[in-house]
C-alpha cells in the first residue's frame, strides 16, 4: 500500500508545491519504517493517502486560471517586495531592489538586450543618440536613421539651433575611443522571451504592489546601451512626458545588465520629484532642449546644481533593479568607464488610464491616428498583464 501512497504523493505533490520527490519511493518507505507498531503505520499511511488525495482534487479541480495565478503568487514570495521597498518607492519616487533577479532572468535579458542591437538597424524606433547629437549639434555628418519614425529629426534640428540649452556630455578620458548612446523602444515586439518575461514574469505583481493598483497594463521597453566612452549624458526627465497618458499611476524598472560604478553610466533621481505633481516638458535626451511644441513647464538646470535637489546617483550590479515613478525625475551620466552598460526599461501603468493626447511628445510605437482622449489603452498594444489571465488553450 505504501508504494500506491509514494506514486500518488509523487505525482500529486509535486506539481504545485515544488518539491523533488521524484527518487523518493523511498522516502514514504523511510518514514513508514521509523513506525515500529503497526496501527501507526497504517494511520500514516491514510494521513499520506489523504494528503495526496487532497493535492490531487486540488490541481484537477484548478482552472488553468488558478494555476497561472498559483505560480505568479509562489514567483511573487520569490521575489518579495518588504514594506520598505514600497516605502521608499512612494516617498522618494523611486527604489533599488538589490538582487532581485536571477542569473537566468539576468542572462535571458542580456540576450534580450543583444537580440535588439542586432536588428537595432531594421526597428522604427531606434536611435543612435550620439551619431544623432553629432549632427544636431553639426559635429558630425548628417545622421540617416533609416527605418526609424518616431522623431523628426529637421524639426529637432531647428529646435536645438532656437535653443540656448547645451548638449550634455561628461568629460571623455584621454586617449579613449568615443562610443555610442544606442536606444531602441518595444523590443519586446520581436524578442519573444522578453515578451514573456515582461508579459508573465514577476514585475507586474510587484507594480500592482508597489502602485497600489488592482490592475496592470504593460506599457513598453526601451533598451538603452551606452557603449565604452559613449559620455551622451541622459538629460534630466520624467518619463511621463513622453507618454500619451491621462494620468500619472505608472512605474518603470530599469534593469542595468552590466555593473554600473560611478562614471560608468549611473541613473540619477531628484528625491520625491514624484510628489510635485508638475509635469514638465519632455526633452531630446542629449540636452534640456523641450521637444518643439511641448507642453509642460520648462525643467530646472539640475546639472547646475545637483545638490540643491538632493540628486542621488545609483550604483548596480546584474540582478539589481531600479523601479521609479512615472513622475520621478531622473536621468544618467555618460558611460566613460572601459565596458558597455547596457540597461533595458519596462514600463507598467494602471490599466485603467486613458489615452490623453500630449502636445509636442514623440509618437509612441503602433500609435492609431485616430484614438480620442479619454479612450481606454488598446489591449493588443498594451496588454493587461494583472492580474494574470489563463493563456488561452
Ligand atoms: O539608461 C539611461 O540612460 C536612461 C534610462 C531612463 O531614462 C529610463 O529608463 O527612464
Amino acid at each position: 500500500m505504501s508504494n500506491v501512497s509514494a506514486i500518488k504523493l509523487r505525482s500529486a505533490a509535486v506539481p504545485q508545491q515544488g518539491l523533488d520527490l521524484s527518487g523518493d519511493m523511498d522516502f514514504v518507505e523511510r518514514v513508514l519504517a521509523r513506525f515500529q507498531n503497526p496501527w501507526d503505520r497504517h494511520f500514516l499511511t491514510l494521513a499520506i493517502d489523504a494528503t495526496a488525495d487532497a493535492l490531487e482534487h486540488r490541481n484537477s479541480a484548478m482552472s488553468a486560471a488558478e494555476r497561472v495565478r498559483a505560480d505568479l503568487a509562489q514567483m511573487r514570495v520569490a521575489h518579495a517586495l518588504k514594506a520598505a521597498h514600497v516605502g521608499q518607492f512612494r516617498s522618494n519616487g523611486y527604489v533599488k531592489l538589490e538582487g532581485f533577479l536571477s542569473s537566468s532572468e539576468v542572462e535571458m535579458l542580456r540576450a534580450a538586450v543583444n537580440a535588439g542591437i542586432e536588428t537595432f538597424e531594421a526597428s522604427p524606433n531606434s536611435y543612435n543618440v550620439t551619431a544623432a547629437a553629432d549632427a544636431l549639434w553639426g559635429t558630425g555628418a548628417g545622421y540617416d536613421n533609416k527605418t526609424s519614425m518616431q522623431h523628426d529629426l529637421g524639426a529637432l534640428a531647428k529646435a536645438v539651433k532656437d535653443s540656448d540649452r547645451p548638449r550634455l556630455l561628461d568629460p571623455p578620458r584621454p586617449g579613449q575611443p568615443r562610443g555610442s548612446f544606442l536606444l531602441d523602444t518595444g523590443v519586446w515586439r520581436r524578442v519573444p522571451a522578453l515578451a514573456d518575461f515582461a508579459l508573465r514574469g514577476p514585475l507586474p505583481a510587484v507594480s500592482a504592489d508597489l502602485l497600489d493598483l488592482a490592475s496592470i497594463r504593460f506599457f513598453d521597453d526601451q533598451i538603452f546601451v551606452k557603449e565604452a566612452g559613449a559620455v551622451d549624458r541622459t538629460a534630466f526627465h520624467q518619463d511621463l512626458a513622453y507618454f500619451h497618458l491621462g494620468g500619472s499611476a505608472g512605474c518603470v524598472f530599469w534593469i542595468p545588465l552590466d555593473p554600473v560604478r560611478r562614471g560608468g553610466g549611473r541613473m540619477a533621481y531628484v528625491p520625491g520629484s514624484h510628489l510635485w505633481k508638475q509635469v514638465f516638458k519632455p526633452n531630446i535626451f542629449a540636452s534640456e532642449t523641450p521637444f518643439p511644441g511641448s507642453e509642460g513647464l520648462d525643467m530646472p538646470d539640475i546639472d547646475a546644481d545637483p545638490d540643491s535637489f538632493g540628486v542621488q546617483y545609483i550604483e548596480a550590479e546584474p540582478g539589481d533593479v531600479l523601479v521609479h515613478h512615472l513622475l520621478a525625475i531622473h536621468g544618467s551620466e555618460g558611460n566613460r568607464g572601459g565596458t558597455q552598460r547596457r540597461a533595458i526599461s519596462l514600463r507598467y501603468i494602471d490599466a485603467a488610464m486613458p489615452y490623453r493626447h500630449r502636445a509636442g511628445a514623440p509618437p509612441q510605437p503602433l500609435h492609431r491616428a485616430n484614438v480620442t482622449d479619454g479612450a481606454p489603452l488598446d489591449n493588443a498594444i498594451h496588454p493587461v498583464v494583472w492580474p494574470p489571465t489563463a493563456p488561452s488553450a
